[in-house]
């Protein structure tokens, strides 16, 4: 049986810190009704609110040039079930996971969803994988996979999507996320226009192939590995494809994949005035697809990308309900303590901006009072909910402090114990 942490020592380690929350949580309900905006309304909201996990991202990562492996890593998708749990059952904002194939495949897929469900999980979108060449596989993917000449590397790609689609059937997954690393390195080297299309026509077959309440997720990337041109670079070559493809297509963001300075938030409100904003890969970048943790590098670039949810979500009601996950690459943290971090900073930057005042907002936008409406939404930025998230989380039975308490519980020495080191293994799974 491999160690849980006991609900019992979260009921204790949260007596301790009990008292102080409720006295900081009173006195952020008198700051913001004081404002107008009820604090209990803001608890339930962020007790619903949910970020998926990646399924890769318990494991340590690393970089093109090494990867330092830490202690008590995952050693298979049902290790990695384990540690999701306990993010879940610490934050409790993480009920879902998006496995990544080949690298989580499993022949027992009814033993993996029974894991799941004991630790209240659920799966989310499945990721296919074709920037990688799987072990024993027939084709190589290094000249291209979607989009490859070779009409047999083609045809091989879109059977993996397509055992995708069906190993996340039988997990309950309601969605395939296809991200491929095909372009070119150097001018010349490929027919730009030419390539697309083979795209079109490979993800004709992969949509062919959905379920009929599944969507498929097209996940642009500026760039890597291909260097000079990348097929799907762009939001734009996005939007297209999912045009073309039909209603079951949407357009994935994962932050770290645009140019520095980008403005992100303006390709959410873009995607989501026409219906193709599918979801998100959360993470934090500085210079590219950095998968740094979300919110350590530019949190006020998150809060900017949830105003525009709310925006959409005001005008679009129920119908708009894209897919939030986290993506990203811990090298230099203990990953547990990285996604709870994570998952908790997207939750805030989704509470933050609830708190943004709309009708003073759009009151200045109408007087072309530009400084006011950057004021209002900075009052809201800078308004710290951590006792409402702490309360959420509590209320929830979660952690009051989940790093504290996971520290506190050495779950890591207890995995370190039951898994020991495989010489050879990567975070994720493939070697
Ligand atoms: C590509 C990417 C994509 C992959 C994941 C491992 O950079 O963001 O989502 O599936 O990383
Ligand atoms: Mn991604
Ligand atoms: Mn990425």
């Amino acid at each position: 049986m491999s160690y849980r942490i006991d609900p019992q020592f979260i009921a204790e380690q949260n007596a301790r810190a009990h008292q102080q929350l409720q006295s900081d949580y009173e006195a952020l309900a008198g700051v913001l009704s004081r404002r107008g905006c009820d604090i209990e309304a803001l608890t339930g909201q962020a007790q619903a609110f949910a970020v998926a996990l990646p399924s890769w991202g318990v494991g340590t990562g690393g970089t093109r040039f090494a990867r330092f492996p830490g202690q008590g890593e995952p050693r298979n998708v049902f290790d990695k079930i384990d540690d999701c749990g306990t993010i879940h059952q610490l934050t409790r904002v993480t009920p879902g996971v998006s496995l990544h194939f080949p690298w989580d495949r499993t022949t027992d897929a009814r033993a993996l969803r029974e894991a799941a469900t004991q630790h209240g999980l659920h799966f989310d979108a499945v990721n296919s994988n074709t920037f990688q060449d799987a072990a024993g596989q027939a084709h190589s993917y290094k000249f291209g996979s979607l989009t490859a000449l070779d009409p047999e590397v083609r045809a091989q790609a879109v059977a993996h999507n397509i055992d995708c689609i069906e190993l996340g059937h039988a997990l309950g997954s309601k969605g395939l996320t296809v991200w491929i690393g095909d372009g070119a390195n150097f001018p010349g080297q490929s027919n730009l226009r030419g390539a697309l299309e083979r795209y079109l026509e490979s993800m004709r077959a992969i949509y062919a192939a959905l379920p009929a309440d599944w969507l498929v997720y097209i996940e642009h990337k500026l760039f890597e590995p291909a260097f000079y041109a990348t097929t799907i670079a762009d939001w734009g070559t996005s939007f297209a494809c999912a045009t073309e493809l039909g209603p079951k297509a949407k357009c994935l963001v994962d932050l770290g994949h645009h140019a520095p300075n980008t403005n992100i938030e303006m390709i959410v409100a873009r995607l989501a005035q026409f219906g193709k904003l599918g979801g998100f890969h959360f993470n934090d970048s500085k210079y590219g697809d950095d998968d740094l943790d979300s919110g350590s590098i530019n949190p006020f670039q998150l809060f900017l990308v949830f105003n525009e949810l709310r925006d959409a979500a005001q005008r679009d009601g129920q119908a708009f309900r894209p897919a939030y996950m986290l993506d990203q690459s811990h090298n230099v943290t203990d990953p547990i303590e990285s996604l709870m971090t994570s998952a908790v900073e997207v939750q805030r930057a989704y509470l933050q901006a609830a708190l943004v005042d709309t009708q003073a907002l759009s009151h200045h936008q109408k007087n072309n009072d530009a400084l006011m409406a950057a004021q209002t939404l900075k009052q809201a930025f800078r308004t710290d909910v951590s006792a409402i998230l702490a309360m959420a989380r509590y209320r929830s039975g979660g952690a009051i402090d989940p790093v504290a308490l996971y520290r506190a519980s050495a779950y890591r020495d207890h995995k370190r114990e039951e898994r020991p080191v495989v010489a050879g293994r990567s975070s994720s799974g493939i070697v």
